[in-house]
């Protein structure tokens, strides 16, 4: 283990690997590995790339990686899209064109496409996050397909979340809707070179001269595929960075991105606990019978481990208006 941590800070590609699959699959060790290299973390810049499937995130990635690249930063990727070709489903054409990065030890791709652990793969994501920020990887990509509740989390963690857009999808209406527009610091309408790109974007200035925010989001026309744009996006991307830098935000972001994990583990252990008791499956079933309400149901098991619960005893009343 120790050998796995001094080689991934040093910048050991085949550690990192090593570490990033003992996080990702609960091996022994992963206590150790996350403490010793805690410190080191909270240097890299993370975007969040977000978007509906096929609108060509995983090709502006590339596209982006390319251009950080020769610009001299190292890049960390972490595809959390099962239809990515970053994670694995690649048709051969991708898989040529990722093989151009797969040489090169400034970029490190990750794919995590398993979904089998239920609710766990944004905190595993936040752990290989750390890794590869600790790694010294100077950007970090996540790219998500959204907007599911995993990646809601991943979006909240970024930095700078990029959303992509395409012509095609439905009208800006419909965009509002998805909940795309509270979550995006800048735009990108993909497919530019597609029917409709232009009136997509008049669409979306016309909603986000609406709204209030201190920030207000830019938008970008891209082709990813030709490679165009992409410039225009990542100096965008940079604004939003000057911002946020600015502000002091990436501080306050990562005080309550570990703020964030600390609840993640403590839910996780009350409701592993709260299982492990023997009329669990009996208090669901007396909940479902409408005999008792669940938020009885908690307040039983509460009692149970002996937690003091004010806002349960309270009605729960001010948990709403926390
Ligand atoms: N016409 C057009 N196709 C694109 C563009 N960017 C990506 N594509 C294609 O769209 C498809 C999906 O791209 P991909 O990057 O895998 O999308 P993702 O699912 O969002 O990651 C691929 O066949 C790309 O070659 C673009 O700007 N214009
Ligand atoms: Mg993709």
């Amino acid at each position: 283990m120790t050998a796995i941590i001094e080689g991934m800070l040093n910048g050991n590609v085949r550690s990192l690997a090593k570490a990033i699959t003992i996080v990702e699959n609960d091996r022994p060790g992963k206590k150790e590995l996350l403490k010793a290299i805690f410190p080191r973390t909270g240097n890299a810049y993370l975007i969040g790339i977000t978007g509906p499937p096929g609108a060509g995130k995983s090709t502006l990635t590339d596209k982006l990686i390319a251009l950080l690249r020769q610009q001299g930063k190292t890049v960390g990727i972490i595809a959390v899209d099962p239809s990515s070709p970053f994670s694995g489903g690649a048709i051969l054409g991708d898989r040529i064109r990722m093989q151009q990065h797969a040489l090169d030890d400034g970029v490190f791709i990750r794919s995590m496409a398993t979904r089998s652990h239920l609710g766990g793969l944004a905190k595993t994501t936040v752990d290989v996050i750390h890794l590869l920020d600790a790694a010294g990887k100077d950007v970090i990509i996540v790219e998500t397909v959204g907007v599911g509740q995993d990646e809601v989390d991943i979006v909240k963690i970024a930095h700078t979340t990029v959303v992509v857009m395409v012509p095609g999808l439905g009208d800006a209406v419909q965009i509002a809707k998805a909940g795309v527009l509270e979550i995006a610091d800048v735009f990108a309408v993909n497919k530019a070179d597609r029917e409709g790109a232009a009136k997509l974007v008049n669409e979306l200035r016309a909603m986000l001269d609406m709204s209030t925010g201190d920030w207000k989001p830019d938008i970008f026309s891209t082709v990813a595929r030709d490679d165009v744009g992409i410039a225009d996006l990542l100096a965008g991307i940079y604004q939003h960075r000057e911002y946020v830098h600015g502000k002091g935000l990436d501080q306050v972001k990562f005080k309550s991105n570990v703020r964030q994990e600390l609840c993640t583990y403590l839910m996780d252990g009350i409701i592993e606990l709260a299982n492990s008791y023997p009329d669990f499956e009996q208090l669901v079933d007396n909940i479902y019978q409408k005999e008792i309400t669940p938020l009885e149901g908690a307040e039983k098991l509460f009692k149970k481990m002996g937690v003091k619960n004010n806002w349960l005893t309270t009605g729960g009343d001010d948990a709403e208006k926390n």
